[in-house]
């Protein structure tokens, strides 16, 4: 086999021909499906007469092709491992070609496949030239007419795009639905489903008065878990109608819920297909967090519907066109729905983690990248959050009504067309009158760009200046980067007062908070009329997706967690604060010196406990220590082990210092109420479950009886989850075991509890974690085949920092062997799951070696493109 081959944006062309309209007709069978397709195509006015006509086709068995009625003789066309190519063809024609396909044997779940029985398909990227030969890329929109034949007993619903139009029986107890779709798409938005469902109905009108039939298609036994996810979808549609004036298109809109999905969720036009994580919920089996990731993912789905469907992408490089826009628009609905300033700590303290590592990483890429081998290894962090963090930017830089402005034309302009990011940027560019060249380098460029700041306040005349310095680190392919546009906000927060101080920069009044925008290299502010020393409080809300070093001292950092009037910030004050601290542990550790707890963060801690705070969900969060691989991505070289102990014994000495607090807020925040995944009752079982957790860390006897009684007593997921997590990570297998057997064997009749079941025994601290994981590998509860079972067994273990990455290297050793099976199995996830493997340069030596030894057994097999790409990169 050769080697894959990347593709560049440079190359980009339109298609030779364009199609109008593609009639398919699937006759369904597990092992032998046949699909009919009949497009009608036309040159396309770009590109000239007389170009062969090439269609994308993969693992299709062709039986049939004619063009206008004439069958093709075997030297009329070619077929390749990737398609089908014909030498003459006219300017407009007919194209009937049938293939056969087998769904049964389709494990990469991309194009037609099975899950639980039923048949479903998966197109994006490039997952429909699986089902028939096609100009499978997005800058080919047709509408759409499918048939579905299937056997009327086990699959009695027939479901695909559009409308239904006609429906009746067939000879041999069969029967088909045919659908139609008004709107021009690209196949990667085709969708099918056929099988046993029930479905759950409601009713939307929009504002201008369409009566729309909502469905969500489930298996039987979820019947009652699709509550959620319905109010969610109506309160999107609505705020999609309040906020961008945007309202659905057809008189349907379905959701169906599928076992066995590579992702969360697909916006297939009127026919969004979900990973059953991302849409089931019960109070008694999903937790807040599931809740809130269901709402959003509903929301971000049927978004996609303006943001992606009626205005697509030209080519994959655009991805983030419709990524990040939409990931924006989902991320201001759900903090317009739930607690805003705990909406955005919790992005914000994922980005960091996830999207920075990724940023620092040998994947590393611009969000929109100019070249790649794989586009299914494109779904990425950096297009979905980075793009996201770069809309809301723009957002900042031009105002909202400048924003909606831009956004009415893009959504008017470009109706029905597929389209660049310059598009996007230049309607903003045009509603605000604002020169948008230099920002537009955040799409190109890759890294995160770091900014040293330095601030010095002259008392005698009242001024403060600030002097900012940007670089951003080279990048796999880019050595060299061009200084951005970088929005900072900013206050400065008077020492006296503990208020923020009026703002005057060359003479401009700007208010107590404002933004200031960092172009140059480096730059200086001076701000006059500052009227007594401040303590600068920058990137406020994380204004741009940079990291920001400012040489703070412990006490400005306890006086702006207790002053800062930013929400955000304070909470980052907190964190920034507790790293400090966490330094010194760490190198302590490392030294083998006694650690010794800083007496400021145990006084900031209880500060906060005394806090009485409306928002307890923010509370909750700002008495959350950054996670093992947060402070693992702010050291030079990361020390497992170290970081480990520093952060435990932060936890148990705040916990022995402020036992009593802990106790009472535990207390405080009991609730009897009946559930609700609403946003008090969410703050106070964060809380709660927090104060938990600090005194589960020193197994108080008080903590342990709190636990074991939260976990009996059973009022829901969330507090069940927490409850088993710290007993199963506690030190006391007399804890451990009793509950995870009594969980194992409530639920073991669901799929999504028992994925939670798998992660909380593979991430617990204790060194069992690797046995316990190869013991799961067999449960009968685990598939290799099911992606969110590899994700809640396998992928959870390579989270759990201190066992993943032992020193005999058995951690990577299994997670190599996972990935050489997938490989074969389903490349998308195999890729997906080699990625801490590929972050080898962030550890010691002995790691770096052992980590590359399995990167290397696994480049001597017979790689898949997605795999391949991956592995280049990281041993490059
Ligand atoms: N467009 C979807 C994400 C998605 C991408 C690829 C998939 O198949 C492998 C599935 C879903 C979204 O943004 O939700
Ligand atoms: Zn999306």
């Amino acid at each position: 086999m050769s080697e894959p081959q990347p593709i560049y944006l440079s190359d980009y062309r339109p298609p030779a021909y364009r199609v109008t309209h593609t009639e398919l007709t699937f006759d369904l069978d597990p092992a032998a499906t046949r699909v009919k397709a009949r497009l009608h195509l036309e040159r396309h006015p770009e590109r000239q007469a007389g170009e062969p006509l090439e269609l994308d086709g993969e693992q299709l068995a062709l039986k049939a092709i004619a063009i206008d009625g004439q069958s093709l003789g075997e030297d009329e066309y070619t077929l390749t491992e990737r398609g089908l190519r014909v030498e003459q063809v006219p300017e407009r024609f007919r194209l009937d070609t049938e293939v056969e396909i087998a769904p049964k044997d389709n494990t990469a779940l991309e194009g037609l496949y099975q899950s639980s029985g039923m048949f479903c398909t998966q197109c994006e990227a490039e997952g429909f030239r699986r089902i028939t030969f096609y100009p499978d890329r997005p800058d080919v929109m047709a509408t759409f007419s499918t048939t579905v034949i299937g056997d009327a007993a086990s699959l009695p619903v027939l479901l695909s795009n559009g409308n239904p139009v006609e429906r009746g029986s067939l000879p041999g107890e069969r029967h088909f639905v045919t659908w139609e779709d008004p709107h021009p798409k690209p196949s990667y938005l085709f969708a099918l489903v056929a099988g046993d469902l029930r479905k759950v109905e409601d009713r939307f009108t929009t504002l201008s008065g369409r009566e729309v039939t909502l469905q969500i298609w489930v298996e039987e036994e979820n019947l009652g878990k699709t509550d959620h996810a319905m109010a969610s979808l109506k309160r999107a549609m609505r705020w999609d109608e309040e906020t961008y004036g945007r309202e659905y298109d057809l008189d349907l809109f379905m959701i169906v819920a599928v076992n066995d999905f590579n992702m969360g969720a697909m916006e297939n036009k009127g026919l969004n297909i979900f990973n059953s994580a991302a849409v089931l919920t019960h109070p008694h089996t999903a937790t807040d967090a599931a809740f809130q990731r269901v709402e959003g993912i509903v929301a971000h789905e049927y978004f996609h519907n303006w943001s992606g469907n009626r205005v697509t992408c030209r080519d994959w490089f655009q991805l983030s066109l419709k990524e990040g826009f939409t990931v924006f628009r989902d991320q201001c609905f759900s903090a317009d729905t739930n607690s805003a300033p705990v909406k955005r700590i919790e992005e914000v303290s994922f980005f960091r983690t996830a999207q920075f590592a990724e940023d620092a990483g040998p994947t590393a890429h611009p969000v929109r990248p100019d070249h790649y081998i794989e586009i299914g290894n494109f779904y990425t962090l950096t297009i979905y959050e980075k793009g996201a963090e770069i809309v809301r930017m723009l957002r900042n830089l031009v105002g909202w009504e400048a924003f909606r402005r831009g956004a009415d034309r893009y959504f008017a302009r470009f109706d029905g067309q597929a389209v660049t990011i310059e598009d996007f940027v230049g309607c903003m560019a045009e509603a605000s009158g604002q020169d948008l060249d230099q920002f537009l380098r955040w799409y190109s460029q890759a890294g995160t760009p770091e900014i040293d700041a330095h601030g010095e306040y002259d008392y005698a005349n009242g001024v403060y200046r600030l002097v900012l310095r940007q670089r951003t680190p080279a990048t796999p392919g880019q050595p060299d980067k061009q200084a951005l546009h970088i929005p900072i906000r900013l206050g400065l927060v008077g020492t006296k007062t503990g208020r923020d101080l009026a703002l005057t920069l060359d003479g401009e009044a700007l208010g107590r908070d404002a933004v200031i925008h960092l172009r140059e290299d480096e730059q200086e502010f001076v701000f006059t009329d500052v009227e007594e020393a401040p303590v600068p409080s920058l990137l406020r809300g994380f204004s741009a997706p940079v990291k920001l070093h400012y040489p703070y001292s412990r006490e400005d950092l306890a006086f702006l967690l207790a002053h800062d009037s930013d929400g955000f910030n304070r909470w980052d004050a907190g964190q920034r604060l507790a790293l400090l601290a966490l330094d010194d542990l760490i190198a302590a550790h490392r030294n083998g010196v006694e650690k010794v707890m800083d007496p400021r963060v145990v006084e900031a801690f209880r500060a906060l406990l005394d806090t009485d705070t409306d928002d307890k969900a923010v509370l909750a969060e700002m008495l959350t220590l950054p996670s093992e691989a947060y402070i693992a991505e702010q050291q030079p070289l990361v020390d497992v082990d170290a970081i480990h102990a520093a952060r435990l014994f932060v936890k148990q000495s705040l916990a022995l210092a402020l036992r009593d607090d802990f106790l009472r807020v535990y207390e405080a925040n009991r609730l009897d109420a009946p559930y609700a995944p609403e946003p008090e009752q969410i703050g106070a079982r964060s809380l709660k479950n927090v104060a938990l957790s600090y005194l589960m860390s020193i197994e108080d006897e008080e903590g342990i009886e709190l636990a074991r009684h939260q976990f009996e007593a059973d009022h829901n997921m969330t507090d069940v989850r927490q409850a088993l997590t710290l007993l199963t990570h506690s030190s006391r297998g007399d804890l451990a075991d009793p509950a995870l057997r009594a969980f194992g064997e409530k639920w073991a009749h669901d799929p999504l509890v028992m994925d939670q079941w798998f992660s909380i025994q593979v991430t617990r601290p204790q060194s069992d974690a690797l046995d316990r994981v190869k013991f799961l590998m067999d449960h009968p509860a685990f598939s290799l085949t099911n992606p969110n079972k590899v994700r809640a067994l396998i992928g959870a273990f390579a989270q759990n920092r201190v066992n993943f990455h032992r020193l005999d290297g058995e951690g990577y050793r299994l997670l190599a062997d996972v990935v050489i099976e997938l490989n074969r199995l389903n490349p998308e996830i195999a890729a997906r799951l080699v990625t801490p493997l590929t972050r080898w340069q962030r550890f010691d030596e002995a790691r770096q070696a052992l980590m590359k030894a399995e990167l290397e057994r696994i480049r001597g097999e017979e790689l898949s493109p997605n795999v391949f790409e991956v592995i280049e990169k990281a041993l490059a």
